[in-house]
């Protein structure tokens, strides 16, 4: 009811395809309410435990990716309700679980709980439209979905304290400029630099690309150390699978890779 979900199949011999949900719920401008997470969370683990897709997109609207928490939903809660009913963290916690690479497709409002699922997919690709803020100071609360650590990892502490507590917009150049987007392309072009990203994924070794997120991510997890100590192993544990044998003879050979995920 409130996301669509297809399956969009990866172009090139033995792809894999890739998922691509589009939150729908235009009349609030996607603001994620309990049902839309739902809906999310359980699109999310049916994709990661589908073998045949590689990635993930996620998607608003043009004029929303999310405006946030759903507000309407929220304003009568007492501390009771929001801490026993574990406001917010529910599905949030599932989109962190999911394996596969998830990248967010972002054009219009991507504000509170918008900009921290934008954050917390993988990548972000935005459209020049796209404009990101924490504006939940003027609601009397604070971001509460990461954003008060995320945010200053990608954008620094001092951009993200003016986000946080001016509540004013960042343009699409700002969120490229300081790091938080790897990719501004025009709003009309959106789509399909997404599905570009997406079909380089698809041609490549799902287990490759697990590992890849998965160091990545111990970046932000561990000390440098552990890290480093965390990449080489699994760098090393790539050995054991036919697609780094193939890969490689592919390359030598000079002819295209025909992964088989093993
Ligand atoms: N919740 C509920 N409804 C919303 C929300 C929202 N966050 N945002 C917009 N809407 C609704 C409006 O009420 C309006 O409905 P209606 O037509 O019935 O009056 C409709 O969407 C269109 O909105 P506007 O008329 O306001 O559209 P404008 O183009 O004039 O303005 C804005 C667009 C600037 C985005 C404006 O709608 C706005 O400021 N929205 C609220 C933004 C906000 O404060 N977000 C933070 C919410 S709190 C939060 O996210 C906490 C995060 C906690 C973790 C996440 C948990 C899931």
């Amino acid at each position: 009811e409130n996301i669509l979900v297809e399956t969009r199949a990866g172009t090139g011999e033995g792809a894999l395809s890739y998922g691509w949900i589009t939150l729908n719920r235009p009349k609030a401008l996607n603001a994620l309410n309990d049902a839309l997470m739902d809906e999310l969370g359980a699109a999310l683990r049916a994709f990661d435990a589908d073998d045949g897709i590689a990635c993930i997109v996620v998607t608003g609207s043009e004029k929303a990716f999310a405006a946030g928490a759903d507000i309407s939903m929220m304003s009568t809660f007492d501390y009771a309700q929001a801490y026993r009913g574990n406001l917010i963290s529910r599905n949030w916690d599932t989109l962190r679980e999911v394996r596969k690479p998830v990248i967010a497709a972002v054009a219009g409002f991507a504000l509170g709980g918008g900009c921290e699922l934008a954050m917390t997919c993988d990548l972000i690709i935005a459209a020049d439209s796209a404009k990101f803020g924490q504006p939940e100071i003027k609601l009397g609360i604070i971001p509460g979905a990461g954003g008060t650590q995320r945010l200053p990892r990608s954008v620094g502490k001092s951009k993200a304290m003016d986000l946080a507590l001016t509540a004013r917009m960042m343009d699409a150049a700002e969120a490229e400029r300081s790091g938080l987007v790897s990719r501004v392309v025009p709003a009309a072009e959106l789509q399909a630099e997404a599905d570009k990203a997406a079909q380089a994924m698809c041609g490549f070794s799902l287990i490759a690309l697990m590992a890849a997120k998965e160091s990545v991510n111990r970046a932000y997890e561990a000390p440098l150390t552990e890290g480093l100590l965390f990449e080489r192993r699994a760098f090393h544990a790539l050995f054991a699978t036919d697609d780094q044998k193939e890969g490689m003879q592919a390359f030598l050979q000079k002819r295209a890779p025909k992964f088989t995920h093993r």
